[in-house]
């Protein structure tokens, strides 16, 4: 499958994320059809160290028994210990043409907030950008504010090649708007994680 087609439902998620065992979402996640999962172990609550690896790894081998794609947030450290499909990372985070010569075959995805960091950054060596936040959001403390769907619309229009997925307050109600607007995918963290029916909730976007 293209890569645009398997970032279709890209769920995030970190232990920080869940009430329960990150473990059973995401195999409920799985279940529901999700087809890109990225391991974003970061801010108050998130584990360290060789806890961060250990559950990376779980997740990832769920990832991998059922062809997800497995995606690691920002720490390029975690791409070769946990074997990841790739990384996605911030604006800023480590230089993604520095990432593209570390890692010349992984998936790599950055995130696009506004027309400055587009002009600003080396798109010709991504695979795919991540547009956002597109709604407001609580669940990342340092979110930019809202860009709504029109930035959407704006960057595929800029990079009409470039898969585009859509990020932050991305609900079941709203994944339609964004993906009308022009985006490929749409990646949720909370939307799945505090939903109380995981498959239902990935079914609907
Ligand atoms: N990145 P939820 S917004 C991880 O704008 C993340 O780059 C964002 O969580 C960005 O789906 C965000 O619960 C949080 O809104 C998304």
């Amino acid at each position: 499958m293209k890569l645009s087609g398997r970032l279709r439902k890209y769920l995030i998620m970190g232990s920080q994320n869940c009430e329960r065992d990150p473990v059973d979402i995401l195999k409920e996640a799985i279940d529901g059809g999700i087809t890109a999962f990225q391991y974003r172990e970061k801010g108050p609550g998130s584990l360290g160290g060789e806890a961060k690896l250990e559950l990376g790894r779980k997740l990832r081998d769920l990832c991998r028994k059922h062809n997800v794609l497995f995606i690691v947030n920002d720490d390029s450290g975690l791409v070769e210990p946990l074997e990841a499909d790739g990384i996605h990372v911030g604006q800023d985070d480590v230089d993604v043409q520095e990432l593209r010569t570390l890692f010349p075959k992984k998936v790599i995805g950055l995130s696009i907030s506004n027309e400055d960091e587009l002009e600003r950054s080396a798109v010709e060596v991504v695979d795919y950008l991540g547009a956002g936040p597109v709604f407001a959001t609580s669940t990342k403390v340092d979110a930019k504010e809202a860009v709504g769907v029109e930035w959407i619309t704006r960057v595929k229009r800029l990079h009409p090649d470039l898969p585009l997925v859509g990020i932050g307050g991305i609900t079941v109600e709203n994944a339609v708007e964004v993906i009308g607007a022009g985006a490929d995918g749409v990646s949720v963290i909370s939307a799945v994680t505090a939903a109380s029916d995981v498959r239902e909730a990935v079914n609907g976007l």
